[in-house]
């Protein structure tokens, strides 16, 4: 079961999650030609203000960036970013010097976390400009390399002192280990509905916020999809 928020890092996601009551982060992969950038920037600040007082966060990776560039991204973060908790979804995995300046980069975009992976080991060293979430068990079916080194990268994620995991909705087992595990860390699941995962499962097992792309930005109503999560997940917090 999710656990009460009391004092829990990172405090930005927790608050805004205890004033809007939801758990939903939203993974923004709008893409298109680059031909239409300007196009699909304003689809992006529209869907973001109908949605804004459902979700707690954008999550912002490579679709979304490729295509608007990262000139959009800030636009986005500039809009944004007051009110709601920005992440820098680009998996990074890269020798600890090359992160630590990402990272800053991406401060100064105006993120407040990046997801980084934690195989390629020295996260610890990383001198961490904005809050990072550390991938333990991804989503997708084929993640078996990953799988087999779980405990360990559990490890890895406690001795690096991230914020925060990632750990696919789809392995509601592996969240209710991680929460055993390190249960104080924040837990952030990706996986929701189109890759199979039910809304509300991964709380439900112990994670703390869902991330969900398509279920919401390629459905008729992105509002109402979004709602009927958020709804699901009310409804496993109160119980
Ligand atoms: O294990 C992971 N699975 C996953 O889908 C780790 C992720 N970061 N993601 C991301 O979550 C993926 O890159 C995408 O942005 C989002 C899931 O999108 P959707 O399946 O809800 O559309």
């Amino acid at each position: 079961m999710a656990q009460a928020p009391h004092n829990r890092a990172p405090e930005k996601l927790w608050k805004i999650s205890e004033d809007r009551r939801s758990r939903l982060i939203i993974a923004l992969d709008l893409h298109g030609s680059p031909d239409d950038k300007r196009l699909l920037l304003g689809r992006c600040l529209s869907l973001l203000d109908e949605l804004r007082d459902l979700i707690v966060g954008v999550k912002i990776g490579l679709p979304l960036s490729v295509s608007i560039g990262f000139d959009g991204v800030s636009e986005i973060i500039e809009r944004f970013g007051g009110e709601l908790y920005m992440i820098a979804d680009f998996k990074l995995s890269d020798i600890p010097e090359i992160i630590q300046v990402a990272l800053e980069g991406f401060g100064r975009m105006g993120f407040d976390a990046a997801i980084a992976h934690l195989f390629q080991g020295g996260i610890g060293e990383v001198k961490r400009a904005i809050d990072l979430f550390g991938v333990v068990a991804m989503s997708h079916p084929q993640a078996q390399l990953l799988q087999q080194s779980f405990h360990r990268l559990l490890h890895e994620a406690e001795a690096a002192e991230v914020e925060g995991v990632v750990i696919g909705a789809t392995r509601g087992d592996l969240i209710a280990e991680a929460r055993r595990v390190l249960p104080r860390k924040t837990i952030l699941s990706p996986g929701v509905i189109v890759q199979g995962a039910s809304p509300a499962h991964a709380l439900r097992m112990g994670g703390d916020f869902e991330i969900v792309g398509r279920a919401i930005t390629m459905a008729e109503n992105p509002i109402e999809a979004a709602r009927m999560i958020v709804e699901a997940e009310r409804d496993v917090l109160r119980a």
